[in-house]
């Protein structure tokens, strides 16, 4: 009698982020392939970019690029070259109608609805870059929009409430190159064996816990915050919280997904309106949050209910524990 594998346990089983995705596909019928196979070219932008941001100093890839992009922020070189693999990757995927970039001014339209272009995608290639010379983990935040082949203007077509996300996800590069990933239901973790060379599925159905007393944010610009973050600081100050900040958006967030807290980038000075973008920082992130039983807001509203009007757009943003988001919410 031939041995049955146990399917129970997913310890016995080898799950990769292809079969995985292949797997979701199945679950719904008349699926065309087209977002798996735009999944699967992200995975492999992102095996990419984790060789070249471990090799960056050996290549002499680290520091400036010399350029600024359209935030007026000086390029990383890694920063060029994690955009011009992930533009490599996607441009040849026949289902995407737009790519838009945190590196490019414009949206690249590849394709319009009648040629097939489904879907959009928008991205950071490298989050947090700038610590890549200390060693710090950074990351790439990707999200996958439908596209409204009626819209002509590609900004407009992606700018979409948060809530239409089709799927949300990131790639930390950190000890282990984890991909993060919610397609809307629920987030699953994926770490990459490089050994197999497949991001292998070791958590499904990411929980954040409700409450945990640990707080991140830059308390150096704490003076300029709006008077109800400061009067929440001042609690926590004295509530027996802690703090973990590591400045690399992926990062931070990743840390809460796993153990909970609640990170916050409020509207300071030089950025009166926060500093992180909308539409492909806030946005995916706080799908992922909210599908893990987390909260995201910006100002008064949820994170995802937003309504963008510009590609490089910024919001204020505090995400994480749901209870932990509640303190600093009422407090607004
Ligand atoms: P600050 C990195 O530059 C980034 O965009 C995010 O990854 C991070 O959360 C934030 O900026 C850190 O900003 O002002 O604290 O250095």
């Amino acid at each position: 009698m031939p041995m049955v594998a146990d399917q129970s346990s997913s310890t016995s089983n080898l799950f990769s982020l292809q079969s995985h995705i292949l797997s979701e596909e199945s679950r719904h019928p008349g699926a065309s392939g087209d977002f798996s196979w735009i999944v699967s070219a992200i995975s492999l932008a992102g095996k990419a970019i984790a060789h070249r941001v471990r090799r960056a100093r050996l290549e002499g890839a680290l520091g400036e690029e010399g350029t600024s992009n359209v935030q007026g922020e000086s390029q990383q070189r890694m920063d060029v070259i994690a955009n011009e693999i992930l533009m490599r990757c996607l441009g040849s995927r026949a289902s995407i109608a737009v790519l838009a970039s945190e590196e490019d001014e414009e949206p690249t339209i590849l394709r319009r609805g009648h040629d097939g272009g489904k879907y959009c995608v928008l991205f950071d290639p490298l989050d947090g870059s700038s610590t890549l010379d200390t060693n710090g983990a950074i990351g790439t935040i990707f999200t996958i929009l439908r596209n409204d082949p009626l819209i002509e203007s590609a900004e407009r077509t992606v700018c979409q409430p948060g809530r239409q996300q089709v799927a949300a996800g990131y790639i930390l590069y950190g000890p282990s190159t984890a991909f993060v990933i919610t397609t809307g239901s629920g987030v699953d973790l994926f770490e990459l064996d490089p050994f197999v060379g497949s991001f292998i599925r070791v958590k499904q159905g990411l929980r954040i816990p409700p409450r945990k007393k640990v707080y991140s944010v830059n308390e150096a610009y704490s003076s300029s915050f709006p008077l109800g973050y400061r009067e929440y600081l001042e609690w926590a100050h004295h509530s027996g919280y802690s703090s973990r900040y590591i400045g690399s958006l992926v990062a931070d967030v990743h840390r809460i997904l796993i153990s909970g807290g609640v990170f916050l980038y409020p509207p300071t000075l030089t950025h009166p309106d926060g500093k992180l973008r909308l539409l492909y920082e806030a946005n995916p992130m706080a799908m992922i949050v909210e599908q893990a039983g987390g909260a995201s807001i910006s100002g008064a509203v949820a994170t995802l209910d937003v309504q963008p009007t510009k590609l490089h757009q910024r919001v204020p943003l505090v995400l994480g524990s749901r209870d932990e988001v509640d303190e600093v919410s009422r407090r607004l």
